[in-house]
């Protein structure tokens, strides 16, 4: 089996990290290799490790690594697939190394999950591959079921044992709620182009001079787009109906300052890949920890704070997989020879 997905470690002490993104590729029957390569002790491994695996057919790449991580920006200088990459915690909380993975220059993005998440790494790079392959999709959805039924099923193996005089848990009957049971209106979406490969979603005004950068690359790269000023909490019906009713959307990316309501409200909603624009907001404050910090199951990728231009850069970089044209465009933007 030619493997689909090369995991890199910066060293042999990220294995535990490395093991729980076998687990998903495992489980959800994508074959993978699995190198240990170092950025700064071994750079010539990697560049020969990254160009033969991209060369051989690797669709995606995870680096996996902790303190100045600057292993998955050095596999992404050697290729023109996405990168995923893993900050590990081993010295100040992982957050070194997070800081080292997402915050990349422009126009080499690296689709960052959260400290020690090498099962999201996984199921973020299946959501990639299931753009082009159905049967790695439907696997896709099917696993996230099962983190959804954890959590329902937890009420009756957690809350329904709890013996406590004035617990009241009998008046809603959990186990019969459907999943995901929202009414889609998709006549009143409040969609401009309902056909677009890419729906932007923006959490507040403020954001949209973000959006913007976004829209001025994938225009580049000719990917249509659809973008939509939404708010998960002030207009939640809205914002639902709006994910649902997008659905031949390959990728959704959203744009916050405001908690990572927007990135994390879309994940729930839709097995597509969520790409994460963190913004700063008019205090200062930036979102990119709340908006990479995401449980199992349910990956952001996220990218640099107001790096709107890298979410454009990495939605080519995965349609790419499956379409040369774009590798193209992508060399034409890494050259700098489209003027911006
Ligand atoms: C990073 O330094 C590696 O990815 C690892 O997380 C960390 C420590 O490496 P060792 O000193 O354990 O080899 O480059």
């Amino acid at each position: 089996m030619t493997p689909k997905i090369m995991i890199i470690l910066g060293s042999g002490s990220d294995i535990a990290i490395a093991e729980k993104s076998m687990d998903i590729l495992d489980k959800l029957e994508i074959p993978y290799s699995l190198k240990i390569a170092s950025a700064h002790r071994t750079p010539n491994l990697v560049r020969e490790i990254v160009t033969q695996g991209t060369d051989a057919g690797i669709e995606v790449f995870i680096g996996i690594a902790g303190l100045a991580a600057h292993l998955p920006g050095t596999i992404a200088a050697y290729t023109p697939r996405p990168v995923i990459g893993v900050p590990v915690d081993v010295k100040t909380g992982g957050i070194d190394a997070l800081e080292s993975i997402v915050q990349m220059p422009y126009p080499s993005p690296i689709a960052t999950v959260g400290i020690d998440r090498g099962d999201n790494a996984a199921i973020l790079a299946a959501q990639f591959i299931g753009l082009h392959d159905e049967e790695v999709h439907n696997k896709v959805v099917e696993l996230r079921k099962e983190y959804a039924m954890k959590v329902i099923n937890s009420n009756e193996s957690i809350v329904q044992q709890i013996d406590r005089p004035y617990i009241q848990n009998d008046y809603i009957r959990i186990k019969n709620l459907e999943i995901n049971k929202a009414e889609v209106d998709e006549e009143n979406s409040g969609c401009k182009n309902k056909d677009a490969e890419v729906a932007i979603i923006v959490g507040r005004q403020n954001d949209v001079t973000t959006a913007k950068k976004i829209t001025k690359i994938l225009d580049r790269l000719n990917i249509t787009y659809d973008l939509k000023v939404v708010c998960p909490i002030r207009s939640n019906k809205k914002f639902i109906n709006y994910v649902k009713s997008m659905k031949n959307v390959k990728v959704f990316i959203g744009v916050s300052s405001n908690s990572s309501q927007v990135t994390g409200g879309i994940v729930g909603l839709t097995a597509r890949p969520v790409i994460g624009v963190p913004c700063t907001n008019e205090n200062g404050d930036n979102y990119m920890l709340t908006t990479v910090s995401m449980p199992p199951g349910v990956p952001v990728a996220t990218v640099g704070i107001n790096n709107g231009k890298n979410a454009a850069v990495l939605t080519g970089e995965i349609f790419a997989i499956n379409d040369p044209n774009m590798v193209g465009l992508l060399d034409k933007l890494k050259d700098k020879k489209i003027t911006l």
